[in-house]
């Protein structure tokens, strides 16, 4: 592959460890570090997302776009889609992310047919395939978005049009198949304008019934062209719908059993959307893992005086140290990886603040790894947790959760023998106080 100028005045981001004032570099995330026989970067898997870093503009609803980058220019969309993609597979090198994932209308621009939008984005992801290949950069997921265009304006495959479903089910068909054709590992669905706004104009079971059809079809669909990715559902309880139906983990699990889907999905777990529904992010994760379908991450944070999702880096060792407790004990997220769906603030206009938010994103999380590694191999935790429950582990309590007793025998233990329950203190606040002796000691 021919070698093109740098898009990027910054060089490639080096580790220079915890005490390093240097402010573009990596504190805590060493790429190549190897714990337990594996590096970093393949522990970590990092990905770019596409849709901000590249298609983000800083508008918004009350003014129009601050950031624009140096390759934004030109009359023919294709041409200006390639070299954008040349740009951020340069930045993806640069700041040592093993990944990226993308939407089908991040990368190419919608045609005026989906003849023609499906040719823009073969001819682009003919490119990506170049530029993968070149850099070894990987694709942890491709999505389509169907949720843009104002076809959609009412739905994808819960429009009470079944023209719409029909069309959303052409595209993600593409969207499929450019996914497999880039070896993505995974490919999401996250259902932005599945839901309603109003009652009034709504038959909520028919289109609670089309998306499970429709998801039935995506299965099918993979499976005859051998499609080997995880699908994943990425719940989100509303914006920019009232009420989205994959609303949190705990009703997408249920949606998903109700319909005989369980066993093909998993889920994408973004920590804005989890506050949105009124969870903290190691809910959603507990939630998802205890049912064996922790998928993957969308790495955010969202800012708890505002009530919409503001994608922002996530900082936050705290929040992050407690969720990766939950997901190494849930043994890790399989193909899933960190996916920093996240946006530079409107005034972050300099091409460096792409670089400062992702390795204050890469950063946080790596040093959260390692704080949650050694409170997991101390143990503390753990053992509390466990003698908390140990009454269930012999005699009757074991004969609880094994269900070999019912209401009569207890009745009697409860009347006879056993009395009153000792209380026993929960101890949330010397917990606490533990935790803190992780994070600032
Ligand atoms: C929107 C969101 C999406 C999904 C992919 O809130 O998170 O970007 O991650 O469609
Ligand atoms: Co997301």
């Amino acid at each position: 592959m021919k070698k093109t100028r740098s898009h990027w005045s910054v060089p490639t981001i080096a580790y220079e460890g915890p005490g390093a004032t240097n402010a573009l570099a990596f504190r805590h995330y060493n790429p190549d570090e190897l714990i337990d026989g594996k590096t970093m970067s393949a522990h970590m898997r990092f990905s770019i997302a596409y849709w901000h870093s590249f298609r983000g503009t800083g508008s918004d609803p009350f003014g129009p776009g601050t950031i624009l980058r140096p390759w934004e220019k030109g009359t023919d969309a294709v041409s200006i889609a390639k070299v954008r993609m040349d740009a951020a597979f340069e930045f993806f090198q640069k700041i040592r992310a093993p990944f990226w994932c993308f939407h089908d209308r991040d990368i190419a621009p919608e045609g005026s047919t989906l003849a023609q939008s499906n040719k823009n984005l073969d001819a682009i992801v003919a490119h990506a395939k170049d530029l993968q290949k070149a850099t070894g950069v990987k694709l942890l997921w491709g999505t389509a978005n169907l949720f843009s265009n104002p076809r959609f304006m009412c739905g994808a495959s819960t429009n009470p049009d079944a023209h719409v479903f029909a069309y959303a089910a052409a595209q993600v068909k593409q969207a499929i198949d450019v996914t497999k054709l880039l070896g993505g590992e995974n490919y999401v669905f996250w259902g932005g304008r599945e839901g309603y706004e109003t009652l009034l104009n709504t038959n909520l079971k028919r289109e609670q019934d089309h998306l499970a059809a429709f998801l039935h079809m995506a299965v099918d669909y993979a499976k005859s062209i051998g499609f080997k990715g995880q699908f994943l559902i990425e719940p989100k309880p509303k914006e920019p719908t009232k009420h989205q139906y994959d609303f949190d983990v705990a009703s997408g699990i249920a949606f998903l059993r109700t319909y005989g889907l369980e066993s093909h999905f998993k889920f994408n777990i973004e920590t804005n959307h989890a506050t949105l529904a009124g969870h903290t992010f190691q809910h959603e994760i507990e939630v998802a893992a205890a049912q064996n379908m922790l998928g993957s991450i969308d790495a955010n944070a969202g800012d708890l005086l505002l009530g919409w999702d503001t994608d922002q880096f996530n900082t936050d060792v705290k929040e992050l140290t407690l969720a990766m407790t939950s997901i190494l004990r849930a043994g890790g997220l399989g193909s899933g990886g960190f996916n920093f769906d996240a946006k530079l603030r409107r005034p972050s206009i300099d091409a460096d603040d792409l670089f400062h938010a992702h390795i204050g994103g890469m950063d946080a999380y790596a040093l959260a790894f390692k704080l949650a590694r050694k409170i997991l191999a101390d143990g503390k935790f753990e053992s509390f947790v466990a003698d908390r429950y140990a009454s269930f582990d012999t005699g009757f309590g074991q004969d609880i959760e094994q269900r070999r007793i019912g209401f009569k025998e207890l009745n009697k233990l409860v009347l006879g023998k056993l009395g009153e329950p000792k209380p026993k203190s929960g101890k949330q606040e010397y917990l606490e106080n533990l935790l803190n002796t992780y994070l600032h000691d």
